[in-house]
């Protein structure tokens, strides 16, 4: 209560002071439905502290600073590798490997697996030269005079508008500064304005890492000379453009980052040696500022170059002159909201809101904060909304966010579970267009993909290993122990499998999932190998954990899955009669899932999984979530024999594993402990170093593996819509694990396979009311606990339940 007093009175000076701001005053609710992160000081950190914000092509992570405000900029598709780097570079392709697979395949047979390993490290791994990794473009900085004495200071990205507002008084000044990324406009839109007359005075600046100076141009003219520099410049005539032309030195790429000023009050000039220019902004009292980024990868196989990305940039901004600051606004309004305001959450009050965010993130371990809960969620979907956008490369490691020129990883794409998990959450999320990067990278990798699936292990279809790039890195990486992982694409493809369950686009199916899907399962039926009547994936590595095997059950269970959806897909498309019967055939004979010795579902064919195993990696369990082999439902053997497994795995690991653990105690029914997961998925850090057993989350929410990491905050938020609602056996289930914290709440918008939109509201733990938005008129099998109904539905028409699951109203 006495902190709630103390914010409050920042409170009323926002309020006081929003009448600048057209975002309003932050949201200060009571109910712990706060759709805002904030903080009181700036932030000191990026990786922890800093603000995102992105429209999927363009991102930055704002610090809120008062002397010195920075944007750490991002364009996605500046990387460093590919054929710029590599002239022989062949997507990480060696040839030769196949015809060294039948001699390892013996080995893991005859049991001599180090040999195997050794073997597989020579002859199955893939060339690194080339791989490359994703770059900062660089920062944009302002630099402000006379501020001192500081008050009332706050910083906060609110949800609801992905608007990210920092305000404060300084010397007897307001000073408020809006910044938002338009997807339609593709421009960064920063707006400061302060309540004194000629009271903003700032440089404003653009650096880089890498190779390329910052100039002054007038607006797509010359560069200034620079006796000219220093003047005095006339704003109506666009002679106010900064630009930073670059070139990374690895491979060539070329990128272009351009700042201009929009509107201001008071007057512009240049400042800086030539090369190294800056803008000058002085005695003003309103400035914009506009900004793009672009660079010349083209994702077009094989050679990923020849954008005209100057040209394009030319356009963004010419656009953002004759669109202006207010049309800009209603645009990414209206693109953002159009997307966000799909879903509303609410699970409950919490006592705390009113907190600054990083302390509640502090309260949380003690104090339910079913607020929180629901932020973590929406917070998930504005990154999606952010960094996932039709038009570039899908969300990476990092999303689109990353400050160094040696990311972790290199900010790149693991598709052993990282880039699968980014995309659990689009269709609850209701989100679906956040799919389409996702869908065209997985179309383009399939090309080199083929290669793969044919050097390495003589199949057909098409395959890619433990991790790819933006330039078709599809061959295993560079050492066996990690590398091996060819189930890769067929865990991709699930992905597009799960995009048509959602939209129901028949044509998308037909055109774009078929095709790509059965060549994935194609792999599938080459590679298993027949041994004793059962089929065996040989040889198969269980992600990053144990030896070179016969049958790790991961490969297994991608396989049984990709047949199912190819099955289940073709029979909608009534087509491929033949390849199904093959399917199926095929389907029924694959080794597994074994219950070994301890009870546990055993990760590998032989049983000899350790009860004190941590490894973060639970990929035997991929039956159980993300596929539907296994389910308490239809096999409640195998889900007792997951629990077990998830017992003894522990509920630690790194922020990925735990939000993975949320789901499959969801999947398991269990509330109380999918909620416990939440708790350590909720592990307030500060700042960590990489770990592979410390995950948590940081007070700017990222996920932190250590280090940041956002495959957790997308997995997580999917955890909590697995608690409310699961669709993936055939029918949606209501409440299927409903945590005893969220005892109240509703939902207004969770996607539901089959093509629905669910609401519901319900009371002490009870639903009271159902509502479901029948977007493709598929029938409608419900089931609430031991309750269940099934009608059919016409597309647009609302059906209305109540608690009972008795129909009451047809909308
Ligand atoms: C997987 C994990 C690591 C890390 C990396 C990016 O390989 O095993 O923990 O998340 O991806």
């Amino acid at each position: 209560m006495i902190k709630r007093q103390i914010y409050f009175s920042s409170a009323i000076f926002l309020l006081l002071f929003s009448c600048m701001s057209f975002s309003g005053e932050p949201k200060f609710s009571e109910d712990g439905r706060d759709l805002s992160l904030w903080y009181t000081a700036p932030a000191k950190y990026w990786e922890s502290e800093a603000l995102p914000l992105g429209n999927g092509k363009i991102g930055a992570m704002v610090f809120g600073g008062i002397q010195r405000e920075q944007y750490t900029l991002n364009e996605k598709t500046l990387w460093e590798g590919g054929k710029g780097e590599n002239p022989d570079y062949n997507f990480g392709n060696k040839s030769g490997g196949k015809d060294q697979l039948e001699n390892i395949r013996s080995l893991v047979r005859d049991g001599d697996y180090t040999k195997a390993m050794a073997e597989a490290n020579k002859h199955l791994t893939g060339d690194p030269l080339g791989y490359g990794a994703y770059q900062v473009l660089g920062d944009m900085f302002l630099e402000f005079e006379g501020q001192g004495g500081v008050s009332n200071y706050y910083r906060g990205l609110d949800l609801t508008n992905g608007v990210h507002t920092v305000s404060y008084k300084s010397r007897g000044v307001n000073y408020v500064r809006e910044s938002f990324i338009s997807y339609p406009d593709n421009l960064m839109v920063v707006r400061l304005k302060a309540d004194r007359a000629g009271a903003l005075n700032f440089s404003l600046n653009l650096t880089s890492p890498t190779q390329g100076p910052s100039y002054y141009e007038g607006y797509f003219g010359k560069k200034l000379p620079a006796e000219k520099q220093g003047r005095k410049i006339e704003v109506n005539g666009f002679h106010d453009l900064l630009v930073l032309d670059g070139i990374l030195n690895n491979n060539g790429m070329k990128f272009q980052t351009v700042a201009k000023i929009l509107n201001l009050d008071g007057e512009v000039s240049v400042g800086g040696e030539v090369n190294s220019q800056y803008l000058e902004i002085a005695d003003s009292s309103e400035v914009v500022i506009i900004l793009t980024a672009a660079t010349d990868y083209l994702h077009q196989y094989p050679d990923y170059t020849g954008r005209d990305y100057r040209g394009d940039n030319s356009k963004v901004i010419q656009n953002g002159v004759d669109v202006g600051y207010k049309a800009l606004l209603d645009n990414h309004l209206a693109d953002y909201e159009g997307l966000f305001d799909r879903v509303d959450l609410s699970l409950g009050n919490s006592e705390v809101a009113g907190y600054p965010t990083d302390v509640r993130l502090h309260m949380y371990q003690d104090k339910a904060d079913p607020g929180l809960d629901a932020l973590i969620f929406q917070y998930a979907r504005y990154l999606m909304i952010s960094s996932s956008r039709a038009g570039s490369l899908p969300a990476n490691l990092q999303g689109i966010w990353n400050n160094s020129t040696n990311p972790p990883w290199s900010a790149d794409y693991h598709t052993n579970i990282n880039l699968q998990m980014n995309y659990w959450i689009t269709g609850p999320g209701n989100l679906s267009e956040c799919d389409i990067p996702l869908i065209e990278f997985i179309d383009e990798l399939r090309k080199p993909g083929r290669d793969t699936a044919r050097e390495y292990y003589n199949s057909g279809g098409w395959a890619t290993n433990t991790m790819v790039n933006p330039f078709g890195f599809t061959a295993p990486g560079w050492m066996a122990s990690w590398g091996h992982f060819p189930a890769g694409a067929a865990w991709l493809s699930r992905h597009l499998y799960t995009h048509f369950m959602y939209t129901q686009d028949m044509d998308f199916l037909a055109n774009t999932a078929y095709p790509i899907i059965k060549e994935a399962a194609t792999f599938w039926l080459d590679y298993l190998v027949e041994e004793d009547g059962k089929l065996v994936s040989l040889t198969s590595y269980s992600p990053e954990h144990g030896e070179f095997e016969r049958g790790a059950m991961m490969d297994h269970m991608i396989a049984w899955d990709i047949f199912s959806n190819c099955i289940e897909l073709a029979k909608i498309l009534s087509s491929d009669e033949e390849f199904v019967a093959q399917l199926v055939a095929a389907r029924d004979k694959i080794a597994g899932p074994f219950i070994g010795q301890h009870g546990q579902l055993q990760e590998w064919m032989r049983d000899i999984d350790s009860p004190l195993d941590k490894h973060r990696h639970v990929s035997h369990l991929y039956a159980l979530h993300p596929g539907r082999q296994i389910s308490p439902i239809t096999t409640p053997e195998f889900a007792d024999a997951a629990k077990v497994s998830l017992e003894f795995r522990g509920d630690g690991g790194t922020g990925w594993s735990r939000a993975w653990k949320i789901n499959f105690w969801a999947r398991l029914g269990d509330g109380d402990r999918a909620y416990k997961l939440m708790k350590s998925f909720l592990n307030p850090l500060k700042k960590a170093k990489m770990n592979y057993g410390a995950g948590g989350i940081y007070h700017n929410l990222f996920c932190s593996h250590p280090p940041f990491q956002i495959d957790g905050n997308f997995g997580a938020a999917a955890g909590i819509a697995e608690m409310l609602v699961q669709s993936h056996m055939g029918f949606i289930n209501l409440h299927p694990a409903l945590p005893s914290a969220w005892a109240e709440g509703s939902i207004r918008g969770i996607g539901a396979k089959g093509g629905f939109e669910v609401s519901l509201d319900w009371r002490d733990g009870q639903i009271e009311r159902a509502e479901i938005l029948s977007k493709a008129g598929k029938q409608l099998n419900i089931v609430y606990g031991d309750t269940e109904n099934s009608i059919s539905t016409s597309a647009g028409k609302v059906y209305v339940f109540d608690g009972a699951l008795r129909l009451v109203e047809i909308k």
